[in-house]
């Protein structure tokens, strides 16, 4: 791992967010791979930070600067995860399920959409089933769901319930994802597919939305 990767991982285990940031910003200007460096220092440090959490050795607050140090990160990263002319290619309503308060992978799955071409309502986190229902309304044909918690994934079904009651079910598309989700539990719910990390989410995105 090239040593300036290292040190962004470092600098979120520590929650050193304006460190990451800077160094972010070099590792770009010499010329890094992005994508590289969201999987290799970003991402791969969130998942030490969750193997520390287990293990007792992180509490919540160690949790909520990591998070801040990535999103600092992130925010940087994000120009340079567009691919280039892209055309619109659909309104995707996306948020966090309800009861759920994680949103660093829900901002990348939006990103990368963004970035291919998708138009993105961001509902946020902690979203009601009528949100989602109401962005429908409001035009959207993708509905992407994300869920970090065994405890939320049902308000996952709850959301496609409700475009159901609405009779809105066939305006849109449902993709969902996130740490505990799998792709046997989007078909028991009902979605329309499922992706386990932003990259794939985009492809998932477009072959649904033609
Ligand atoms: Co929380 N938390 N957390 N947490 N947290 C997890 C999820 C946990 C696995 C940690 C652990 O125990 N190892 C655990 C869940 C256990 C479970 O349910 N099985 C957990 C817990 C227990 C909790 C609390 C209950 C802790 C407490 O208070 N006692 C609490 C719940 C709060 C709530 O939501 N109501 C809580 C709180 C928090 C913080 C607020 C401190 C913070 C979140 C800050 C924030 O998001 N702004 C936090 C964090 C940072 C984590 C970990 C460490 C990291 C999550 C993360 O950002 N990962 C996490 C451990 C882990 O995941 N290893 C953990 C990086 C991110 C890029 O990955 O979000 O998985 P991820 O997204 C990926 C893919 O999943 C996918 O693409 C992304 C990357 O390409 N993806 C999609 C995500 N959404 C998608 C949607 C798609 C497609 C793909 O289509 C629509």
């Amino acid at each position: 791992m090239e040593q300036i990767i290292k040190e962004i991982y470092t600098g979120i285990l520590e929650g050193q967010h304006k460190a990451v940031e800077a160094k972010v910003k070099s590792a770009l200007d010499a010329g890094v791979n992005p994508k590289t460096l969201l999987d290799e220092g970003m991402i791969a440090a969130m998942a030490e930070v969750g193997r520390l959490f287990e293990i007792g050795e992180y509490y919540v607050p160690e949790m909520l600067i990591a998070a801040r140090a990535m999103q600092h990160g992130l925010a940087v990263l994000k120009p340079h995860l567009k691919e280039a002319n892209v055309q619109s290619a659909g309104k995707v309503a996306i948020g966090t399920v309800k009861g759920d308060l994680h949103d660093i992978g829900k901002n990348l799955v939006a990103m990368m959409l963004e970035g291919a071409g998708f138009e993105i309502m961001d509902l946020g986190t902690d979203v009601a089933p009528e949100k989602y229902v109401a962005a429908v309304q409001a035009g959207a044909n993708l509905v992407a769901l994300s869920a970090l918690l065994t405890t939320t994934m049902p308000n996952m079904k709850a959301v496609i319930e409700g475009l159901k009651a609405a009779g809105l079910r066939d305006k849109a598309k449902v993709i969902i994802g996130g740490a505990p989700v799998t792709d046997s539990y989007a078909a028991q719910i009902g979605a329309d597919g499922y992706a386990p990390d932003a990259s794939r989410a985009v492809n998932l995105a477009k072959s649904l939305v033609k």
